[in-house]
């Protein structure tokens, strides 16, 4: 008889090699709960009380617990994480990933799910700049998408908890590359430098120290990474999907 075993899900998968990769430039990876506090998920981060991603739109409160939600983005892990080596005494530079999943109240359709994995990182140290950040993702996506030659650029944002803020896009060059993707700019992530309230909201003297942070989607970096066009393939459950894996 044919014998049949496991695949690992390709968002597993890319969690497994974007941990790889950063865990080469010195960051560890960092969990976090699910259901949050507002503060950390909100007011930590700078998102003021009137901020429409606060809406009932967007977030899913908890009726039998106010001031709690389900969080909405990692970001409260790394406030977390930095809240935590405070406590210990330990003091930056440290650098952090937090892979995980995020929910948002939204209609769901082909590029919508209500529920999603992202991947956050943060670095922090007396020393940190936007010229740092750049090269961190420039070769976290050249590691990613190795083969192909990999071009990056910063476009102006705006994020609460960053200042300055910047969309990242990517732009492949080379054999490898699938031909929707070739030659064309990509946006991959938001990103920035943190916000000074932000460092102080969770017990870091932004007079002495800055951050970099980023975040992306990991459904739509594993769409790209393995050249698969509709999106709702990755949460189908289909074993022709998985068994490609
Ligand atoms: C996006 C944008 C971003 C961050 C996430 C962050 C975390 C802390 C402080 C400051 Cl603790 N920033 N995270 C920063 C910029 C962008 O995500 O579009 N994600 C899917």
């Amino acid at each position: 008889m044919e014998k049949t075993r496991g695949h690992i899900h390709p968002i597993s998968s890319l969690i497994r090699e974007a941990n790889q990769i950063f865990y080469r430039m010195g960051f560890t990876c960092a969990e976090g709960p699910l259901l949050e506090d507002e503060w950390h998920n909100f007011d930590a981060l700078n998102v003021p009380k009137d901020h429409p991603a606060r809406d009932m739109q967007d977030t899913f409160f908890i009726k039998d617990e106010p001031g709690y939600v389900l969080r909405t983005h990692t970001s409260p892990v790394q406030v977390r994480y930095m809240e935590t080596q405070m406590k210990k005494g330990i003091v930056p530079p440290y650098r952090v990933i937090v892979p995980g999943k995020v929910f948002r109240n939204e209609a769901t359709d082909m590029t919508h799910e209500a529920e999603f994995f992202q991947i956050e990182g943060l670095a922090v140290g007396e020393d940190v700049t936007l010229a740092n950040l750049k090269g961190t993702l420039e070769r976290f996506l050249k590691e990613l998408f190795k083969g192909a030659s990999v071009e990056i650029r910063f476009r102006p944002s705006f994020f609460p908890f960053t200042e300055p803020s910047v969309e990242v896009d990517m732009r492949l060059v080379g054999a490898n590359v699938p031909e929707k993707l070739k030659d064309r700019w990509i946006e991959m992530m938001g990103a920035g430098m943190v916000h000074p309230d932000v460092l102080k909201n969770a017990g870091v003297d932004p007079k002495k120290y800055q951050g970099f942070a980023f975040g992306m989607g990991l459904d739509r970096l594993a769409l790209l990474r393995w050249g698969i066009d509709d999106i709702r393939l990755m949460h189908s459950a289909d074993l022709r999907f998985i068994n490609q894996f």
